[in-house]
């Protein structure tokens, strides 16, 4: 072990050491010592990650093709989470995999600067909402508005995402026997060869994995200093912002807004689509769409729908924004902080040799094996389009391994379940009320509240994570509702704003969704750990009775 506050050389013999036997290898690669434990790898990638510019050689795990010229079932070009599940599939199922990163960790964007750090802002705001709502009560203190420090909160997280950075390579080397290059770009040669640092990789099949970034608005100052996305709000944020702007109405815009507002940045969104009804969002229920809007603009969050981008506005940083709203009339927000929630779409020019076809926004074009246009490539992940969720990149990655190792295996995720975070967890999957109505000729509905309650008056759904609320002020406790098409008794969609209901969500999308789908009924047969965040077993239970079931 090296000194961690006093490294010393240590750099040196830890990267002697990356590609050193773990107890899963057989073969000897010439580097010498024990493999890397997690705390080694996260100071060697913290180190990287600090000085690139004194980090500029790769980090392999590989021979060199002069010392092992086979080939490979796939090169997988990305480490993310299409890449690494990729290849520890296809590795588990006995095919060779190089996997090629320019970063120095596998796991990709999720844990550097997009999912990991979104869940700890997420877990703030949901935090920050409660310690301000609750303040002067019970154990709560008056509420310091001065004292959540957007700044601070990133700073945490850079200051620890080197651990989960360092058990990705550390579980993809020596438990996942992956094969790797980190911290070294990767040029595509040809759609059997890629280049990096000078090395020629030949493999059967390529598989694309370099994700996407967020797209810029096109106007007047997006490039001023205090205009941030995602990533560069973790990698450039160097003040406290005061005041902030979000453009765009993704799930992004929304997550990100709910956060700095609950720091006590004041916060406006202006977003051309309604918040969640864009495009990307399929299956949102109204009435779950209009409980979330409600509840953001009763934290303070400014929403202006139907508003358009103008300009930004700065002197060397920026000072405000210009847009128009729906009527025309142009108005200006002072502001020192931007964000832009606008979607996301990838960098193809590293892949400009395969010639690969696109659709009509600049996404990789790939079929349900993971295929591309081009024979022996595949593409996964951000890479190939919308849903960007980790679901659809891990399974893409595994899809196309499993193509690639023989299989005939197709992934659909036209359908899938759903969730964002405001101050609180959103969860959906299957079909919205009004969808379900379209389909069906007699669906009827389990909500809570009901629509003729007064919700500052009806104190359910008092539930997990949300009983503090539900004693304090009814209407902020949560809103849930079943859809179910009353002759079948089947359930057809599930929608819920509370807290801790993501993992049944994964479950009752997997029931609702099989050929012979999950009814109210058996929904009432499972045994409910009460208090439950969401509340459906006992609900159904309380209907199951009935031939005719009907609204509750
Ligand atoms: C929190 C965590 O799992 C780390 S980020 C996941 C990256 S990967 O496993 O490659 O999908």
């Amino acid at each position: 072990m090296i000194d961690i506050r006093n490294p010393g050389d240590g750099f040196k013999s830890l990267r002697a050491r990356i590609g050193a036997l773990g107890p899963l290898r057989d073969g000897d690669r010439g580097a010498e010592g024990a493999p890397l434990t997690v705390g080694e790898w996260a100071l060697l990638i913290d180190d990287i990650v600090a000085h690139p510019e004194d980090n500029t050689e790769g980090l392999w795990n590989v021979a060199t093709p002069e010392e092992d010229g086979s080939e490979y079932d796939a090169i997988f070009v990305g480490g993310g989470a299409s890449g690494r599940f990729g290849s520890a599939f296809l590795k588990a199922r006995g095919g060779r995999q190089l996997t090629i990163d320019a970063w120095p960790f596998l796991g990709g964007s999720c844990p550097h600067q997009a999912c990991v750090p979104h869940h700890l802002f997420s877990e703030a705001a949901r935090e920050l909402d409660l310690a301000r709502h609750m303040q002067g009560r019970l154990w709560y203190p008056p509420f310091d508005e001065k004292r959540a420090s957007i700044a601070e909160i990133v700073a945490l997280f850079k200051a620890g995402r080197m651990y989960p950075h360092a058990i990705m390579n550390w579980q993809s080397k020596e438990q996942l026997d992956m094969e790797f290059i980190l911290n070294a770009p990767a040029t595509i040669i040809d759609e059997h060869t890629v280049e990096v640092e000078g090395q020629r990789f030949q493999a059967r099949n390529l598989v694309l994995c370099t994700g996407a970034r967020t797209m810029y608005p096109d106007v007047p100052g997006i490039a001023t200093k205090g205009v941030y996305d995602f990533a560069t709000l973790i990698e450039d944020l160097d003040y406290e912002p005061n005041r902030c702007v979000i453009i765009g109405g993704s799930k992004v815009a929304l997550e990100y807004g709910s956060f700095f507002q609950a720091t006590g940045c004041r916060t406006t969104i202006l977003t051309r689509s309604p918040l969640m009804r864009t495009a990307s969002l399929h299956h949102v229920d109204a009435g779950l769409r209009e409980y979330v809007v409600a509840m953001m603009a009763d934290r303070g969050i400014e929403i202006v729908e139907g508003a358009e981008l103008l300009e930004v506005l700065g002197n060397g940083k920026v000072t405000g924004v210009r847009y128009t709203e729906p009527g025309g009339a142009v108005r200006q927000i002072d502001t020192d902080f931007v964000f832009v929630g606008t979607g996301e779409r990838p960098d193809l020019r590293m892949y400009a040799p395969l010639g690969l076809a696109t659709d009509e926004r600049g996404f990789v074009i790939a079929d349900r094996h993971m295929r591309t246009s081009v024979p022996g490539v595949y593409a996964a992940g951000d890479l190939i389009g919308p849903p960007m969720e980790m679901f659809k990149a891990r399974k893409c990655g595994v899809g196309a391994a499993r193509n690639i190792m023989g299989e005939d295996y197709e992934f659909d995720f036209t359908d899938y379940p759903d969730f964002l975070h405001t101050t609180y967890e959103v969860t959906w999957c299957g079909l919205s009320e009004a969808e379900a109505r379209a389909r069906y000729r007699n669906v009827i509905k389990i909500q809570m509240p009901p629509d003729d309650a007064d919700p500052e008056t009806f104190a359910l759904p008092a539930a997990e994570g949300s009983m503090l609320y539900a004693f304090t002020r009814p209407v902020l406790s949560g809103w849930l509702k079943l859809v179910i098409d009353a002759d079948s008794r089947k359930i057809l969609g599930a929608h819920h704003v509370g807290y801790g209901a993501k993992d049944a969500f994964q479950y009752i999308d997997y029931l609702i969704r099989r050929p012979e789908g999950f009814t109210m009924d058996q929904m009432a047969e499972l045994n409910e750990l009460f208090l439950n965040p969401e509340h459906f077993i006992q609900l159904c239970r309380l209907r199951a009775g009935q031939s005719s079931p009907v609204n509750l």
